[in-house]
């Protein structure tokens, strides 16, 4: 087992895979921008080193910044958690160059999965079903009309270089083509700085169901059966479940055959997760894109399979073979995780950052909290707002969703507002109680709530809020200058009063 692991990341992901090390008896090494000098992560690690400015860019995504650090504790071993660097072929490289191990899988099936199209072809080649389209990037705008016919609307326009949704269309006719086109184009060129496009019939009322994988380096490729993620918000996942509520172990067998298929295809090693579109009424599926990184929804596979996927994941990194055998993985219960935002559900879903003044996280029987934060964090603005992950476990769905309705009770957050109410009111829905979740749950939940409280602000009142929000922010941010040194030394007066260990120049490093 390695000595020494860097976690290339922070929040509670940094905290989920220090607890790993803990476990394993591997010092955790945490890095920290400016904004997070006094953060969770930080303290609970054996060792931070501060890698740069708040911005992400300058230093969450500092590939030589966090290599530097990397080599200066001398660990033996890279985590990079998910988000930020996770999913960059270049950072992977890096690491192995400085001749470090990195906790993921290779570069090279990185850069396959890295482009849409790409992985499309892989998937072909695999004989995994893709949903039909195109496997090239689109030449021009008269390829996209000619396939659009060939393949009949409605039809999806795609980012080659995206994922998760972004610089996504649907184009339901002919003549809303060419603007769908453009309007793609431009928004892949700004998010990924590349403007090619590709082409997928689409899938109507579809719901989203992904597979977790595990391959090693001795050729086995392994799954833990699916997650279901069609309750999405602007292509962000707010509630998974595992099994998904369809719950039909022939789904599952065949699903993670295709999955498995894929895996083998690239010859992957480590987590990863194969996401399928399913398409409700025929039960067909489609091989959509493959994650290579753990997901942020990986706990409620632990809770189901009893398996801990970030212990795997250093097992199978430092060359050693899987610990267990397909025939050994098997399902109990069930498990739903919502993820908690210092967001308001009332303004949009506007970010609502600040600091948390007050914070009664819950527990008790099939409760697991991820968190991020303590009483006292700050929620900073450059970052994502995620605070925390709830995930409860009961032996059906019912008594997972009574385990949920009695968490989100005991859930106090002050000082931010949070989506804890909306997940209240989506824990006593209905619809969601009956399991029939496609991709447009929420669309549905928000007009049924809409139709419930006619007092809802309008969409004019709604943007003014969202506005006013921001300009609030901008102007206490403006006169709160960054972190200072005063800042850090109150961080350790904060904690030697909260009691905790005080702190060893050696634990503060600075590149
Ligand atoms: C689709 C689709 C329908 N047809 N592709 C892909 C990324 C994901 N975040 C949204 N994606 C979709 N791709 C085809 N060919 C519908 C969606 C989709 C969706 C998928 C899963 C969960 C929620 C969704 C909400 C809107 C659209």
């Amino acid at each position: 087992m390695f000595r020494k692991v860097l976690i290339a990341n922070r929040g509670e992901i940094a905290i989920r895979i220090i607890r790993a090390c803990r476990e394993l008896g591997v010092r955790a090494v945490a890095i920290y921008s400016d904004a997070d000098v006094e953060s969770l992560h930080v303290r609970m690690a054996d060792e931070a080193v501060w890698v740069g400015p708040a911005s992400s860019s300058q230093s969450y995504l500092n590939i030589d910044n966090i290599i530097a650090a990397a080599r200066e504790v001398k660990a033996d071993a890279v985590h990079p958690g998910y988000g930020f660097l996770a999913e960059s072929a270049e950072f992977a490289r890096a690491v192995t160059a400085a001749g470090l191990t990195f906790i993921g899988p290779t570069a090279a099936a990185m850069e396959i999965m890295g482009s849409k199209t790409s992985a499309r072809r892989a998937a072909v080649e695999a004989g995994v079903p893709i949903v039909p389209g195109t496997v090239e990037a689109l030449q021009s705008f008269a390829e996209a009309s000619a396939t659009a016919e060939k393949f009949g609307y409605p039809v999806m326009l795609k980012a080659a270089a995206g994922g998760g949704g972004k610089g996504m269309r649907l184009v339901t006719n002919r003549a809303d083509l060419r603007s769908a086109f453009e309007t793609a184009q431009a928004e892949a060129a700004a998010a990924f700085g590349d403007s090619s496009l590709y082409l997928e019939k689409a899938v109507e009322r579809p719901r989203h169901i992904e597979i977790q994988i595990f391959g090693d380096e001795h050729g086995n490729v392994v799954h833990l059966g699916e997650r279901e993620c069609s309750i999405q918000r602007r292509h962000q996942k707010v509630i998974e479940e595992c099994p998904s509520p369809i719950n039909d172990p022939e789904l599952r067998r065949r699903m993670g055959a295709e999955a498995v298929k894929m895996g083998r295809a690239v010859n992957y090693t480590g987590a990863g997760t194969v996401e399928f579109l399913l398409a409700d009424t025929t039960r067909e599926f489609y091989f959509l894109e493959m994650n290579t990184r753990l997901q942020v929804e990986h706990p409620v596979t632990e809770l189901v399979t009893g398996r801990d996927l970030v212990r795997e994941q250093f097992r199978i990194a430092t060359g050693a073979p899987l610990s267990f055998t397909q025939e050994d993985v098997d399902w109990q219960g069930h498990a739903i995780e919502c993820r908690i935002y210092a967001e308001d559900p009332a303004n949009n879903f506007f970010p609502s950052p600040g600091t948390i003044t007050h914070l009664r996280e819950p527990a008790g029987p099939g409760v697991r909290i991820d968190s991020g934060v303590a009483p006292h964090a700050e929620v900073s603005i450059h970052y994502d707002p995620m605070i925390a992950k709830l995930a409860v476990w009961g032996r059906t769905r019912d008594e997972a969703i009574e385990r949920l309705r009695r968490a989100l009770d005991e859930y106090e957050v002050s000082g931010i507002t949070t989506n804890l109410e909306f997940f209240r009111e989506v824990a006593a829905d209905e619809e969601f109680v009956s399991g029939h979740l496609d991709t447009g749950f929420i669309a549905r939940f928000n007009e049924r709530r809409a139709a419930a409280s006619p007092e809802e602000p309008g969409q004019v009142e709604t943007d003014l809020a969202a506005i006013a929000a921001a300009l609030s922010y901008a102007l206490r941010e403006r006169q709160s200058s960054a972190v200072t040194p005063a800042a850090r030394s109150r961080w350790k007066m904060l904690g030697r009063q909260a009691g905790l260990q005080p702190l060893t120049s050696s634990k503060w490093r600075k590149l």
